[in-house]
């Protein structure tokens, strides 16, 4: 099988597995965009997550997770399920409500590299998703699978912002899909009037030390500390204001992975969605880690949600 066969054998695997979209780039230095992340850091953007300094050698040289890189393949995952938390609930940011993405996203790379190991025995590959120092925005955007907003969203012009992106590195060359996609932002700011605490800061920057989102997962703080003092507006983990706001956002058909539909536990017949502050506080740490153990809240944890509760008032 040559490689533009195997590249179409790759698209067709990607859709039986519920991507809906896949594109390459091919490796090399990212010299430019290492250049914005640093500027990034220089502004303090990244707030309280050091992660973020580290590796930067390997952002910049992503053959350092592969030796003999050729290939980057980037995939969608759809997350748009339409359903949002009941008027006046704590909010979870809608790609939290189901299962984390991390295995199940994971879980799918890893059929699609070995089906590419069945045809070629000696290809060699890894899969990301958000667990690796890369930036898989920038590499997202180079494989022609959206362009990147104000609201610093890749956005799909087929299916919109409610999507997670997914990587293989592989050591064999697959023809590049290159085919840039305009910006559609034109002179549209709404992300950055709506976001209620400024954290957007237009030519691409978050202020992570702002972001809802950064408040109610990463940081380590409590709210009462200088760092994590701002309104939050109702959310207890993540924020998608500034996703709501952008006129992508009902772009495409509804596509939403079973794995990422609200939690239906036996412990919580109603779906995550739909509880109230006062059923948040009154489950208890054992009953939180029964319902929440593989779903993204886990990371937070107990101690930091019910914090995120308190900020809320
Ligand atoms: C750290 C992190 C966060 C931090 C910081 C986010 C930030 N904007 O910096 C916090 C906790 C705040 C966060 C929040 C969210 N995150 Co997050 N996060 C990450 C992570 C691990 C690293 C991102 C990073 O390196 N940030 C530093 C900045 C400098 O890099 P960047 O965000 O990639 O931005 C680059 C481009 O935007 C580029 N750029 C800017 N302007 C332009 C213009 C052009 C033309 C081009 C080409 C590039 C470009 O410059 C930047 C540097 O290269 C990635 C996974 C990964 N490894 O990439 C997920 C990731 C970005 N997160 C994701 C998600 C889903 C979210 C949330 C929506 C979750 C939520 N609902 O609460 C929010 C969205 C907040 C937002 N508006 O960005 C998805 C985004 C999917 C998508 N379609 O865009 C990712 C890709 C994870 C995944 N595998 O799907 N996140």
């Amino acid at each position: 099988m040559n490689s533009e066969e195997l590249s179409e054998n790759i698209r067709k695997w990607s859709e039986e597995l519920g991507f809906v979209a896949f594109g390459v780039v091919p490796y090399r230095l990212m010299t430019r965009e290492i250049d914005r992340f640093e500027n990034y850091l220089s502004l303090g953007y990244q707030a309280g997550m050091k992660y973020l300094e580290q590796n930067r050698n390997i952002r910049r040289d992503p053959s350092l997770l592969l030796p003999g890189l050729k290939s980057i393949l980037c995939f969608l995952a759809p997350y748009r399920h339409g359903i949002s938390p009941a008027q006046g609930m704590p909010s979870v940011a809608s790609y939290a409500l189901g299962l984390d993405y991390h295995p199940v996203i994971k879980g799918k790379l890893r059929k699609i590299l070995s089906k590419i190991g069945e045809i070629y025995p000696d290809a060699k590959g890894r899969v990301f998703t958000d667990s690796a120092p890369v930036l898989e925005r920038e590499w997202a955007a180079g494989a022609g699978l959206g362009f990147i907003g104000r609201n610093n969203f890749l956005i799909s012009r087929e299916h919109g912002l409610h999507t997670l992106i997914g990587v293989i590195l592989l050591d064999i060359p697959i023809p590049y899909t290159k085919m840039t996609v305009k910006s559609g932002c034109g002179s549209c700011h709404r992300c950055i009037d709506a976001c209620p605490t400024g954290a957007l800061k237009g030519k691409g920057l978050l202020d992570s030390t702002r972001c809802i989102s950064y408040q109610t997962i990463e940081s380590k703080k409590d709210h009462l500390s200088e760092e994590t003092r701002i309104d939050r507006k109702g959310w207890i983990f993540g924020c998608d204001i500034c996703m709501q706001a952008c006129p992508w956002t009902k772009t495409g058909e509804r596509h939403c992975w079973d794995e990422f539909l609200p939690l239906k536990h036996p412990l919580l017949p109603e779906g995550v969605n739909s509880l109230s502050s006062v059923e948040w506080k009154s489950m208890g740490k054992d009953k939180f880690n029964e319902i929440f153990k593989e779903s993204p809240l886990k990371r937070a944890g107990y101690e930091k949600i019910m914090d995120n509760l308190d900020a809320n008032g």
